[in-house]
């Protein structure tokens, strides 16, 4: 393979979520994965991968794949299990695995709500209520107090448009309320959750530098006509640039999950096929932002020898991206260890490493990316 090129100091990473890895966990998700029928193997995320437990060893395959950077993800329901209350041990061990991730020269990127609440929060209705905007502040503006030193990137809130879809029109993730209504309260609410954690976070150190991990999907049109093309800038708009164009102003970077690509027509069906270089082309959209980007999120759960040519191949999409001059700071791939996938429990396996912690081939595939491209 040809050699890529990464600025200096590029962020060469993986991404996890509390709720995914960590086990042990009493918040909203832990609740309804015990409903019968809500995950797809009857399995739950109580032990998981036990991260809570075993981070010394996640940070260890961190290092021995050359990696660089960490994107995880601070429970909140851990932290303040009653509103108030901030549970200073839990915050401690937190901070030992952050002082280990800086010691060991990789750099954190923390996200502050992942799809999970604290049951006080979810039984007054999360995010479709008010209150919840101004709890959520709290919690972030603490978290810029006690990690604001030793973290500098926050990726605040995970993938909203997702969450909203799941939760509130599909219906088939947690919260799992069917209501338009709500879900749409529940967006806009999560834009202000988003505006007010940006001024409190700043106003608890002005050093962090705010973010999201925002899910994106490339769209193209698939014919010349003008149906498909309005079609196709019209989903690009609604998925991709409405919740970041409100936010604008209160982001210092941008960051990008990338799954999923489609080409757009207007007669059905409507989502007609995959795009070949999807990951470039979101790069290159994203320039009209004009902030620096993050790959916050970049994975698939397909057969290892699959996951190996992804890597590579998105790769070198990323490195055509800065050569064209887009402003991308890092890559995060998703995940470094297999892991609770919501709903579909432990049937999706997206890890570097298994859920034993043992690497696959794509790690090494990886770490062998990382080591060339970093000399
Ligand atoms: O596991 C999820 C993650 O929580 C959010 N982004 C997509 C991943 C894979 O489905």
């Amino acid at each position: 393979m040809h050699k890529l090129k990464f600025p200096k100091n590029f962020l060469f990473g993986a991404a996890t979520a509390a709720h995914q890895i960590e086990g042990h966990l009493n918040n909203d998700w832990a609740r309804w994965e015990k409903i019968p029928g809500n995950v797809s193997d009857h399995r739950t995320s109580e032990i998981s991968a036990d991260s809570w437990n075993k981070w010394r060893q996640d940070i260890r395959l961190l290092k021995n794949t050359s990696q660089n950077a960490y994107r995880f993800s601070i429970e909140w329901s851990r932290i303040e299990p009653t509103p108030g209350f901030f549970d200073k041990k839990v915050i401690g061990r937190y901070r030992e695995m952050i002082d280990e991730l800086n010691k060991n020269n990789i750099t954190p990127m923390v996200t502050l709500f992942h799809f999970t609440l604290p049951l006080w929060v979810a039984d007054i209705g999360g995010f479709t209520n008010r209150k919840t905007i101004d709890y959520f502040a709290r919690f972030a503006g603490r978290m810029a107090q006690e990690f604001g030193r030793s973290v500098e990137l926050w990726s605040v809130l995970n993938e909203p448009n997702v969450y909203i879809n799941k939760g509130y029109f599909i219906a088939d993730w947690c919260p799992g309320k069917k209501s338009y209504i709500l879900g749409v309260k529940a967006f806009f609410n999560q834009i202000s959750a988003h505006k007010q954690a940006y001024i409190s976070m700043k106003k608890a150190n002005p050093r962090v530098k705010v973010g999201i991990a925002m899910n994106m999907t490339a769209f193209l049109p698939a014919g010349r006509n003008i149906f498909d093309r309005i079609l196709s800038r019209l989903a690009r708009w609604i998925v991709n640039e409405y919740f970041i164009g409100r936010i604008r102003k209160q982001l210092d970077f941008l960051g990008i999950n990338s799954y999923a690509s489609y080409k757009v027509q207007a007669k059905k069906p409507i989502l007609s096929g995959k795009i070949a270089d999807s990951l470039y082309q979101l790069l290159i959209e994203a320039k009209r932002w004009r902030l620096p980007i993050y790959l916050t999120e970049n994975g698939t759960p397909a057969a290892d020898v699959d996951r190996q040519k992804f890597i590579q191949g998105n790769l070198s999409q990323l490195s055509r991206a800065i050569a064209d001059g887009t402003d991308l700071r890092g890559y995060f791939y998703w995940s470094l260890i297999d892991n609770f996938e919501w709903s579909s429990g432990y049937t999706m396996k997206f890890g570097l490493h298994d859920i034993n912690r043992q690497p696959r081939k794509s790690a090494k595939v990886y770490k062998k990316i990382i080591e060339e491209n970093s000399k």
